[in-house]
């Protein structure tokens, strides 16, 4: 006999199993028991098992949908100040050389996020994560790359560390110490370069305040030299490697992070066959980042059709941050998958479920199975694709983290 500690009666499933053969590996007419934080058991209403009805504390779904809880797999929440004046000096016609000749840009929130200490930021982050929280979040990627200096950089991942302990939502932390050049390494990317691979990584290794390393490869940001030896050092150090790759031009980024068997290739507008190819070689997963195609009315796209073909795992990510993505809602992101990118809902509801999870090197979540981590949202729809559909009406019923009901 099976001895729950919460039963969820008459509710449809959407595993995303890809056991499951049908679309979103679909259980229709279902129950699932949560014991210990894990799903203890799932399946039809017709093939209940036996377990203590009136001991045992239950939600009757009426129908509801249930999915796993959302994965947020490529953020930048951790920062202070707004660019928002500068977007409206933009559309008052100053360019962007303008802006940056003024200390504006990613230099301007380097020197927020620098003055901002740990309290001020673990608030902006925390506000952040509530908002991802309501629309069924429950895992986050949060990276680095505001401080760009030893103590900065630290006090960021100290944030990260903080936040997951505080926050009902799971926080995967991420050194992106090679995000931009610091104002004080003007001219001197190598320099920079080996402070972050002899200084910053054997610290953050050390002291275990992250659980991958990312590089901004591009003409804007470091190059292919730069990112192979930011890799070789981290994995030297046994960190795992994902790469912003193929953004604005084509690096060949995702052919080295494939290289090092790399968790992610994220961006990839001009990503090629090639790098696609090295990419499903080394099972390297591509993480979509529509928001920031939108809002830099970008037109180039992801290469989708060559992914599917050579079977690359897809995520989508909200890749959250003040420059290039200033909208904090994954629902948004899985309507601008379909969208812009022409995923099916079932493929953009994968982004953000299981192909989330594999992103992050995550086994423990990102769908429902037993043995699974219990995270758990329950949704007041009539079929799973209106997740895509819709957006902006709050349909999130309940949601569980580690079988806990979360107030959200
Ligand atoms: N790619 C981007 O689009 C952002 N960072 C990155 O690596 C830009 C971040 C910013 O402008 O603040
Ligand atoms: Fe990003």
């Amino acid at each position: 006999m099976f001895s729950p500690d919460l039963v969820i009666l008459n509710v449809h499933l959407a595993t995303m199993d890809e056991e499951i053969g049908n679309g979103y590996g679909a259980i229709e007419d279902g129950a699932l028991f949560i014991k210990d934080g894990k799903i203890e058991w799932l399946g039809k209403m017709a093939e209940l098992p036996e377990f203590d009805a009136l001991a045992t504390p239950t939600v009757q779904g009426k129908g509801a949908w249930l999915t796993p809880g959302l994965i947020d797999c490529h953020t930048h929440i951790l920062f202070s100040g707004s660019r928002a004046q500068e977007f409206e000096q933009r559309l008052n016609g100053v360019s962007y050389q303008e802006i940056a000749a003024q200390g504006g840009g990613i230099a301007s929130t380097v020197r927020a996020t620098r003055q901002a200490d740990k309290e001020a930021l673990f608030v902006l982050a925390k506000t952040r994560l509530n908002s991802l929280l309501k629309e069924g979040v429950t895992t986050a990627e949060s990276k680095s790359g505001y401080g760009l200096d030893l103590e900065n950089e630290f006090k960021l991942l100290e944030v990260n560390r903080l936040l997951d302990e505080h926050h009902p939502i799971s926080v995967q932390s991420t050194f992106l110490g090679a995000h931009a050049l610091p104002p004080e390494y003007k001219g001197n990317a190598d320099g920079y370069i080996e402070l972050v691979c002899e200084q910053m990584l054997p610290k953050v290794a050390k002291a275990n305040l992250a659980d991958a390393v990312d590089v901004f490869c591009e003409n804007v940001g470091f190059s292919y030299t730069q990112t192979r030896k930011v890799f070789e050092k981290a994995q030297s150090l046994g960190l795992p490697v994902k790469c912003h790759a193929e953004q604005l031009s084509n690096q060949h980024g995702s052919e080295l992070v494939a290289e090092f068997s790399g968790l992610s290739a994220d961006h990839i507008e001009y990503l090629d066959e090639s790098g696609v190819k090295a990419m499903a070689r080394a099972g390297t997963v591509a993480v979509l980042l529509p928001t920031a195609y939108y809002f830099l009315r970008e037109t180039q796209q992801p290469p989708i059709q060559l992914l599917r073909n050579n079977n690359v795992p897809m995520a989508l990510a909200s890749d959250f941050n003040p420059g290039t993505a200033p909208l904090c809602s994954l629902r948004l992101v899985l309507n601008m998958g379909c969208t812009l990118f022409r995923l099916t809902p079932e493929e953009a509801l994968k982004g953000v479920t299981i192909n989330g999870a594999k992103a992050l090197g995550l086994k423990d979540r990102g769908v429902l199975k037993v043995g699974m981590r219990a995270d758990i949202a329950m949704w007041n729809i009539d079929h799973p694709s209106q997740l895509s559909y819709q957006f902006g009406v709050n349909d999130l019923l309940n949601l569980w983290i580690l079988g806990k009901l979360t107030q959200c």
